[in-house]
């Protein structure tokens, strides 16, 4: 069997070559030719026309389980060859034998519905601003009012961890009590993303610490801190991971040069994320739709026995946007608004509240502005930041 790795690739020398070059640089060759360079790990050209080029890699150059290794083959060298102007890893096709070296989520999306208890819409979220400068008692406000506000799910901001103005023990705590609290009080059940991304010495033992003071969720940045450590965390903590892609524009921006986002949202599915951020339709961060599209059913449809993953639409959404990402992911996703909720005219609770009736508008297929009319904090979110 093999890994099949698909490229895109600029370059003046003949494509063929080009992709001859990737395949020599990546298994067993080297810039010039070395005795034995033919052996049956030579990954092999499938195709090269245009700027499309398909290298099959033999299992065997392979340590299944270890996506460090994976990705120094099929990411590796590669973008550094002199002789091609760009490249993009645009997808891998796995072999069935490095699948299976990974049990993928631990909790998926049908898992985080029934812990929620919430089966026939969209989740909704919120990632709590200021992003950062409140302490833990500021923060729980902040979590509570979105929920009471009819939110799912409240999550620190990626660059939130553990710093001394909101130590995460103590802003964890605040947190959950304060949820249980509006739990007691209204019945509505959320999550709170604690981000526990730190060292590879430190992260396990931070996430487990977070669940034994009672974490419900833990977040990690992916790309920063590694797949190891998202892998590490799903198959020991005993909680859904909420994954943020922080550093991801890096090499998925330019479509010409870098890595996909495809391929993140399959190795995140890999190694075991519950949610994960895929990019909105519509918002600050939004940069054309296919790549949308790729991931969205990249975490969602069969694979093997891995169970399915909510794509996370975020990024300067607020209510006017939710209709055009709904569009995009459907029911099984998760919409978040962080300025969007809490810079709403009349705070936190309200800004929950617009969101919510801006999943039921969509929901409904009724148009936002008509919905507004019995509405008010929709009808306020729409003055305020337009429809
Ligand atoms: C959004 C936010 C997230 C971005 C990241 O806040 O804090 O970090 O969503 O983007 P706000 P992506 O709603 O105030 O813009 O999800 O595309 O990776
Ligand atoms: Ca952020």
């Amino acid at each position: 069997m093999e890994l099949i790795a698909k490229y895109h690739v600029e370059t003046d020398l003949p494509i063929k070559k080009a992709a001859e070059a990737i395949a020599a640089e990546q298994s067993t060759g080297t810039w010039t030719a070395v005795r034995g360079a033919d052996n049956p790990l030579a990954a092999r050209v499938i195709s090269a026309e245009g700027t499309d080029v398909e290298i099959g890699f033999p299992e065997e150059l392979f340590e299944p389980g270890n996506v460090p290794q994976y990705l120094s083959v099929v990411a590796g060298n590669l973008f550094g060859l002199g002789s091609l102007k760009k490249v993009r890893l645009q997808d891998v096709i796995f072999p069935e034998g490095l699948v299976r070296a990974h049990k993928g989520p631990r909790f998926g999306i049908e898992d985080t519905r029934k812990i929620l208890g919430v089966h026939d819409r969209p989740l909704i979220g919120t990632i709590v601003k200021p992003k950062v400068g409140l302490d833990p008692a500021g923060t729980a406000a902040v979590a509570a009012a979105a929920v009471r506000g009819g939110l799912d799910l409240v999550k620190d901001d990626e660059t939130l961890t553990n710093q001394s103005f909101c130590p995460l023990i103590p802003r964890l705590e605040a947190v959950m009590s304060a949820l249980e609290k509006v739990e007691k009080e209204t019945g509505k059940k959320a999550f709170y993303a604690v981000n526990v991304t730190t060292g590879a010495d430190q992260i396990l033992e931070r996430a487990e610490v977070a669940v034994d003071h009672g974490a419900n969720m833990v977040m990690i940045d992916v790309l920063t801190a590694g797949f190891s450590a998202l892998e590490v965390l799903s198959q020991h903590v005993k909680v859904p991971v909420h994954v943020h892609r922080t550093m991801h524009g890096a090499f998925t921006r330019d479509k010409g040069h870098g890595i996909s986002m495809v391929f993140i949202s399959k190795l995140v599915r890999m190694t075991g994320g519950t949610n994960l951020h895929t990019g909105s339709y519509m918002g600050k961060m939004a940069l054309g739709t296919e790549e949308n599209d790729l991931s969205r059913d990249a975490l969602r449809e069969v694979w093997s026995g891995y169970k399915r993953v909510f794509p996370v639409a975020s990024g300067g959404i607020y209510p006017a946007k939710v209709y055009g990402n709904l569009d995009g992911y459907g029911i099984d996703c998760i919409v978040q608004a962080g300025g969007g909720v809490h810079g709403h005219p009349d705070g936190t609770e309200a800004g929950a509240r617009a969101m919510v009736q801006a999943v039921e508008a969509w929901q409904k297929q009724i148009p936002l502005k008509e919905y507004a009319k019995d509405h008010k904090e929709l009808e306020r979110a729409l003055c305020f930041w337009g429809s």
